[in-house]
């Protein structure tokens, strides 16, 4: 099979909510030597973008949002540790705390941008979804995290990344690190409206930042 047959029965895969079909598709592609970053960005994530098409226009519904979702994750869980294993820089870039702020559980981009991290050769603790700001705080307190990275994918839990910052300010640890904040719902305006340091538009603009965000640190 070519990568581009590939990449299209990924995309197909997560449209379709098939989730062995999404697992055996990322062994294959490993297999053939395919790049896990590639097959994600590729297939399965353009996959996704096009069920979040189909669910505003009213064409799926929740469903197959879980579906999809767990499709992806199935493929995710096969590539991941093969991406984790491409650290390209053995250096530590820097130390990073990441989460889905309170109110959201939308894990599977926050996910990516970690293991990307981790692969580009950052330290990442990944605090999961549904993070509330008290954690977030206790955690920069006690990781000293040189970026916080804090994602949202709904307009009504975005407010979340704001109140984060905030409660960093007023507990004298905003200072000691950068905050980078994305997710399906953020825009580079909100960042700069809530005082972020960066916006990642998507993971592989995330570690881009992320390296600028660590360098300007040293
Ligand atoms: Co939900 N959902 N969802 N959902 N869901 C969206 C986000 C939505 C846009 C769909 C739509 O209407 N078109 C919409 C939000 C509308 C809005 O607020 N503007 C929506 C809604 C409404 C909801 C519910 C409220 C539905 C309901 O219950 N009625 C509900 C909320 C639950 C909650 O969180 N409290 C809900 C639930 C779910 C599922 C659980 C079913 C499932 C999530 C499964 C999971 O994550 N484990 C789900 C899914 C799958 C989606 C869509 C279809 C796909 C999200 C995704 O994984 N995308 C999504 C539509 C869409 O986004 N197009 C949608 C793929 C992923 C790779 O992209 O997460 O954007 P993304 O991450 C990218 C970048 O944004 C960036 O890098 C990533 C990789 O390139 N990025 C960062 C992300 N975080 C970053 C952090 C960074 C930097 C970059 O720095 C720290």
């Amino acid at each position: 099979m070519e990568k581009r047959e590939f990449y299209e029965k990924m995309f197909q895969s997560v449209l379709q909510g098939e989730i062995e079909e999404a697992g055996e598709l990322a062994k294959k592609a490993l297999e053939v030597q395919i790049d896990p970053i590639a097959a994600i960005n590729k297939g399965y994530v353009k996959g996704m973008d096009e069920v979040g098409r189909l669910y505003q226009t009213g064409e799926y519904f929740l469903p197959e949002l879980v579906a999809a979702g767990e499709a992806m994750k199935t493929a995710l869980k096969i590539l991941d540790p093969v991406l984790k294993e491409q650290k390209t820089e053995r250096k530590i870039l820097g130390r990073v705390v990441l989460g889905t702020v309170e109110g959201d559980i939308h894990d599977i981009g926050k996910s990516i941008v970690g293991s990307m991290l981790v692969a580009t050769g950052f330290e990442v603790v990944d605090l999961g979804v549904n993070v509330s700001i008290k954690k977030f705080l206790d955690t920069v307190k006690e990781v000293k995290p040189d970026i916080l990275g804090l994602s949202a994918l709904l307009t009504t839990t975005m407010p979340n990344q704001k109140k984060v910052i905030e409660a960093l300010e007023e507990a004298k640890e905003r200072q000691d690190v950068k905050v980078m904040v994305g997710g399906a719902a953020v825009t580079n305006r909100w960042a700069t409206e809530i005082g972020a340091d960066a916006y990642g538009e998507d993971a592989i603009t995330a570690v881009e930042l992320a390296k600028k965000l660590a360098a300007s640190l040293t």
